[in-house]
């Protein structure tokens, strides 16, 4: 398993030197946004985690190899690739044994992390049970990876696309403990808010630490997803936002859009929706779950 991981020297230097590190994805970069935004986002994430003193390890898989921390050149490689595979758990090992370039999801970046002994991960939004999974059993793999994996994912809750209700009730049956930062609400991605209380609120950094030391005493423990809302001036209003939401649905449900394209086909037309007012909002919640997710990280160490 060792020979699968490639660390960058940063990251290889701050796990030796025992510094917190934060895990990102890289399916937010090739299937989340439009280049050049998503190499530059990518970029201001890493400057984001460095400023509150933690080093980023952004995972991608590469020539058969899971690559643990990119490099500027890496970074660019990706975010112009085409054709890269979108890896959930089930196309993890595919993609290594074929040695295709591809960007992981929450749920395989959760494996990599793990497997490289990170516990703190940030990202946007998790992916969760789909509206009308009742009857196309759409639900993302991210949720079943919260009730297996101990690493932390520090979201601005569940894509408010999906079935925001459902995705809880799963995350509780699986075991995973849902804490919203600073607020009483689900947040919901682009909004503030969900009209859903959360199920547990915490206020610091140094308190997520302390549930996470606690958690990690049991045996087979998983995951840990915290939703921090989207700072205020950046939001896009739940009223509003639910009109783009239902629009951007009906158009991938009439173009018969399914399985994992749904999500990559909805963000971009709520991109083009909100005329890219959608894409400031998700730049500003992934820079602000990076920021905290290295303060949670420097508690761990
Ligand atoms: N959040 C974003 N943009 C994204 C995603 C999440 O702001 O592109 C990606 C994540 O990688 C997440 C995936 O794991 O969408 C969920 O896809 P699916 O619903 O097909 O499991
Ligand atoms: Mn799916």
């Amino acid at each position: 398993m060792a020979q699968l991981l490639v660390y960058s020297d940063e990251v290889r230097d701050a796990l030796k030197a025992s510094l917190p590190v934060v895990a990102l994805e890289s399916t937010i970069i090739t299937h989340g946004m439009p280049f050049p935004r998503n190499v530059e986002t990518a970029r201001f994430v890493e400057a984001d985690i460095r400023s509150q003193g933690a080093v980023p390890a952004t995972i991608a898989i590469m020539d058969g190899k899971i690559h643990v921390g990119l490099s500027d050149a890496d970074l660019d490689r990706l975010a112009q690739a085409e054709n890269v595979m979108k890896c959930s758990r089930a196309d993890l090992t595919f993609a290594l044994s074929t040695g295709q370039y591809g960007a992981t999801t929450v749920a395989a970046t959760m494996m990599a992390a793990h497997l490289a002994g990170l516990k703190v991960f940030a990202t946007g939004g998790i992916g969760g049970v789909h509206k009308g999974a009742e009857e196309t059993f759409d639900i993302s793999a991210d949720l079943d990876e919260l009730g297996r994996t101990p690493v932390c994912v520090v979201s601005a809750g569940a894509k408010a696309l999906l079935d925001i209700p459902k995705t809880l009730e799963v995350l509780e049956t699986k075991g995973v403990p849902v804490i919203a930062f600073g607020t009483d609400e689900l947040p919901a991605f682009w909004s503030r808010s969900s009209g859903l209380p959360a199920p547990y609120r915490l206020d610091t950094a140094a308190e997520i630490g302390a549930l996470l030391k606690m958690r990690a005493q049991f045996p087979d423990h998983g995951g840990v997803l915290i939703a921090n809302p989207v700072p205020e001036a950046e939001e896009i209003a739940r009223p509003e936002m639910s009109e783009f939401i239902d629009a951007a649905l009906a158009k991938a449900d009439a173009q018969n859009i399914r399985g994992k394209d749904v999500t990559p086909y909805v963000l971009g037309a709520i991109f083009e929706l909100t005329e890219g007012r959608s894409l400031e909002t998700n730049i500003a919640l992934v820079r602000n779950n990076a920021r905290l997710a290295a303060r949670i990280a420097a508690e761990l160490v």
